[in-house]
């Protein structure tokens, strides 16, 4: 049988040989903060305890010198090795050998293997959507842990949007004191205070994830004018706009009132007010002393409600400020319309994998710019959309339904003639909450989808088990793990589930 390994290692060799047996007394060595972690999945999927020993069954080590994030990893009868080029090397060397472990032979059991594994794309993200619905702190650390076991290296955190502000600001108190009571439908909202995140900042460190905290501007802003409406427009109101009111439902938004519905585009900020810049300064640089990572993301997608020439002012602004903060600016694809967009500037493809509305030509922008992408095609990553068409949860304007298979087969170098291999910093799979209100909405909505995206961002392009057909088998195969750290995934029923 196949091994259930997901996203697939680079190099996978398994033998017929006798495999490694985990026992009550089978030992670790190792750096502490490896071990625990470990330690820890074992327990959860096995029960066993591992014991701390020098001269230990399973040596866990890191050797300075291969890829970045690369490892090797050894089985045999008598023992375990794994060697991380660095510590996230280690770290991912030890969700492999997670999934790996069996209980097919009435005891516990690890196959023999050779493993040699490097991620494809350094950029491997996944994006939590906490404005729409806002997601407790645990919930945070819960999403972290999933991405993490599927070695995801960023977790991309979208602050704010029209139904709410998330992040308290010192310079701005009013923002999360008026404007996060509230999430879609009047769910309770709520907001993260500067411990709250960066605990969450913390926590992610530790899994070898990098927080890329969004700030959505100059659209998606109705909630910044609950809070301060002197640096706010009114909701506009065009036809595109009342267009995606009607078919989400729901009421018109109102100045100054919390807005709870679905429909986007409608608000932005004031482009020719120096009190707006004075904001955006204000709230990133307040953004940037928090965040260790090197990316803010500043939004500028679906900006309907603001006029073109505006819009480009403002995003060459914005992306300055984010630059002169010391911070590379991520944007959606929209910005790649904007002349002189900063050149650092990273863009967020999130149109289809076979591009519509030139938006293949917005992305090319930043990779003629001398930037490069990230791509999010939004009908195969998009973890919001309906996974079938009688699904209770999730939307559907990427040509949803989005099956298991039309997230796993898309191929990155092939969504946008002229961005190739070397323009693409990674993949990103989103996951929007206007209908996903806690963790185990999420789960339900993310898995096994996220698994696709996984692999899509880590594994070579080619390699004879990176196939659909096999890709499921292997996603089947890790139902007792999933099951064993506790997510609450539906059994799509295009998985052989075992
Ligand atoms: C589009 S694609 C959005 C979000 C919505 C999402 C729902 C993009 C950058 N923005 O505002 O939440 O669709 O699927």
């Amino acid at each position: 049988m196949t091994a259930p390994l997901v996203p697939l290692p680079a190099v996978v060799q398994t033998a017929d040989a006798a495999g490694f047996h985990l026992v009550p007394t089978t030992t670790v060595s190792g750096p502490g903060d490896a071990r625990a972690a470990l330690a820890e999945v074992v327990r959860r999927r096995t029960g066993i305890t591992l014991t701390t020993a020098s001269d230990a069954d399973i040596v866990l080590d890191i050797e300075p010198g291969g890829a970045p994030e690369s490892y090797r990893l050894r089985v045999d009868a008598a023992s375990v090795s794994i060697v991380g080029a660095d510590a996230a090397g280690l770290f991912y060397g030890m969700q492999t050998l997670a999934q790996l472990i069996t209980h097919d032979t009435g005891d516990w059991s690890i196959p023999a293997a050779r493993i040699d594994d490097a991620p494809r794309f350094g950029y491997r993200g996944v994006m939590l959507d906490v404005a729409r619905h806002f997601q407790p702190v645990a919930t945070v650390f819960a999403f972290i842990d999933r991405a993490a076991s599927l070695k995801f290296n960023m977790l991309h955190l979208h602050l704010t949007d029209d139904q709410g502000w998330r992040l308290q600001m010192d310079s701005r108190p009013l923002l999360t004191e008026r404007a996060s009571s509230t999430s879609v439908g009047g769910d309770a909202g709520g907001f993260y205070t500067k411990a709250d995140y960066r605990a969450i900042v913390e926590y992610a460190a530790e899994r070898h994830m990098t927080v890329v905290p969004e700030v959505d501007l100059p659209g998606h802003t109705h909630a910044v004018g609950v809070a301060y409406p002197d640096i706010a427009e009114p909701p506009v109101m065009t036809d595109e706009i009342r267009d995606a009111i009607a078919q989400f439902g729901g009421e018109d938004p109102r100045a100054a009132v919390p807005y709870e519905g679905l429909a986007v585009g409608f608000s932005s900020l004031r482009i020719r007010d120096e009190r707006t810049y004075e904001f955006v300064a204000d709230v990133l640089g307040e953004l940037a002393a928090l965040t260790p990572g090197p990316y803010l993301h500043i939004g500028g997608d679906e900006a309907l409600g603001t006029a073109a020439g505006d819009y480009a002012d403002f995003m060459e602004r914005a992306t300055q400020i984010v630059d002169a903060l010391g911070k590379t600016p991520l944007t959606w694809h929209e910005a790649g319309a904007v002349d002189d967009l900063h050149d650092a500037t990273v863009g967020q493809y999130w149109g289809f994998v076979s591009p519509t509305d030139g938006m293949d030509e917005r992305a090319r922008r930043f990779v003629r710019n001398g930037s490069r992408v990230i791509l999010s095609p939004a009908d195969a990553v998009y973890l919001d959309m309906k996974p079938t068409a009688d699904a209770d949860l999730g939307l559907t304007w990427a040509n949803g339904p989005t099956s298991v298979e039309r997230a796993y087969r898309w191929e990155p170098t092939a969504v946008i003639d002229g961005i190739g291999e070397d323009d693409i910093l990674g993949i990103e799979a989103a996951l929007w909450t206007e209908t996903i209100r806690d963790l185990a909405d999420l789960d339900r909505m993310a898995f096994p989808r996220i698994a696709a995206a996984a692999e899509a961002s880590w594994s070579p392009r080619d390699g004879a088990d990176r196939t659909w057909t096999c890709f499921r088998e292997r996603v089947g195969g890790l139902a007792p793990l999933w099951h064993s750290l506790g997510i609450g995934f539906d059994e799509s029923a295009e998985i052989p589930w075992q």
